[in-house]
């Protein structure tokens, strides 16, 4: 490394983290900041949503009902009264703290008005762009449905685009030949596609999961351990329409059909049919631009604290006074293979010395960030920045 990079590195060490948006160099003008790709943390990001459930009414205790289960029509010991705290099964209880005994869920009305199908859509949203870092998990404390859709929107829920079906039978329920995620390519990795792997019949007892695989997406570019992130960065780095894959502002799942167990609908025990999920999991990060490393929650709302003179939620446009020239992403790869795309001043206005006493107290502002603690991946770091032609 020549004695500029050396810096960088060991400023790095000492954050922790290849995404950092900047260190301080020793240059010859003197100390200045050294910009860097940057974004934040991925957390669980269901701390940070809003859900609305279509109908409004369908969940279930209003009046109380008694459930039976799916596998033993004359099993029926599961009530749900939404006046008692301890029989009430809310939307809450899909994304509070799991681990405990007895798990919480939501639960659906059952099926009493068959034929008519029971269909229910949750949508989740965060009324910001964010972007996925790890599969999508639904447990399901009913059978898995029988048909579902995952669909997500990237315009705050005016329109929606399919993400995944799920079905026993996808040709018949979607006209669609049935497929898993691990029969994608990188060639094929943004088909919409139809799996039967999560809704087979009798064995859902066993498993009670339903999956949108990011991690198996992302192994395509970055190998199936994700050891080579640099690959599938610099996928991203050129490819709009990959980045815009693993970005939502809300996610909608449509449960269209439950679980029959894979035989004729009991029409004399409607009650063993219904929808109850535990938990969702849906793993991500702020969609800044790669202008910032932290994002905070503040009166509600999630925004970017932007970095480089850029400014609004996504950090999306240069700050005033600040249109040197146009606005543009910033890079996934450190310089100098990437570049940070900073807004520049435009000349005659505000001074070197008020922007950067600005950038400063930017990052040293109190407002809880949702940056956890100082990074892993110290190697790739380390190893990434100090790639540096000689
Ligand atoms: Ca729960």
């Amino acid at each position: 490394c020549s004695r500029l990079v050396v810096l960088t590195c060991s400023c790095l060490t000492a954050w922790g983290h290849y995404d950092v948006c900047k260190s301080q160099i020793y240059t010859e003008d003197g100390l200045a900041w050294d910009y860097m790709a940057c974004q934040p943390e991925a957390t669980d990001m269901t701390k940070y949503l809003r859900v609305t459930l279509d109908p409004p009414n369908i969940t279930c205790g209003d009046p109380p009902e008694m459930y039976c289960a799916l596998e033993n029509p004359y099993m029926c010991n599961n009530e749900c009264d939404a006046s008692t705290e301890e029989l009430a099964h809310p939307p809450e209880l899909m994304f509070d703290f799991e681990g405990r005994n007895p798990t919480t869920f939501w639960q659906s009305s059952s099926w009493r008005k068959y034929p008519k199908p029971l269909q229910v859509n949750i949508t989740l949203s965060w009324n910001k762009s964010i972007e996925l870092t790890d599969d999508i998990v639904l447990t399901f404390e009913s059978g898995r449905p029988e048909q579902m859709v995952l669909e997500k929107s990237l315009d705050f829920g005016r329109t929606w685009t399919p993400y995944q079906f799920y079905a026993t039978d996808c040709l018949d329920a979607f006209t669609m030949e049935p497929k898993t995620a691990s029969e994608l390519t990188q060639l094929t990795l943004l088909d919409i596609i139809c799996t039967e792997e999560y809704s087979r019949g009798y064995v859902w007892k066993n498993d009670k999961t339903v999956r949108f695989e990011i991690k198996e997406r992302f192994a395509l570019f970055a190998g199936p351990r994700l050891h080579n992130m640099a690959s599938l960065y610099g996928q991203l780095d050129t490819t709009k329409k990959l980045r815009d894959f693993f970005t939502i502002t809300d996610l909608r799942i449509k449960l269209l059909k439950p679980a029959t167990g894979a035989t004729m609908v009991d029409e004399n025990n409607l009650s063993r049919y219904f929808y109850a999920i535990s938990d969702v999991k849906v793993q991500g990060r702020c969609k800044c631009n790669l202008h910032a490393n932290s994002c905070v929650f503040d009166k509600g709302r999630l925004g970017c604290e932007c970095e480089h003179n850029t400014t609004g939620p996504d950090c999306s446009r240069c700050k005033k006074h600040y249109h040197g020239r146009a606005w543009s992403v910033g890079s996934y790869l450190p310089i100098p293979k990437g570049t940070a795309n900073i807004c520049d001043e435009v000349k005659g206005s505000a001074s070197d010395g008020a922007a950067v006493t600005r950038t400063v107290s930017a990052l040293s502002t109190g407002i809880p960030s949702m940056n956890g603690p100082v990074r892993k991946s110290l190697n790739f770091s380390a190893r990434m920045l100090c790639d540096v032609p000689q």
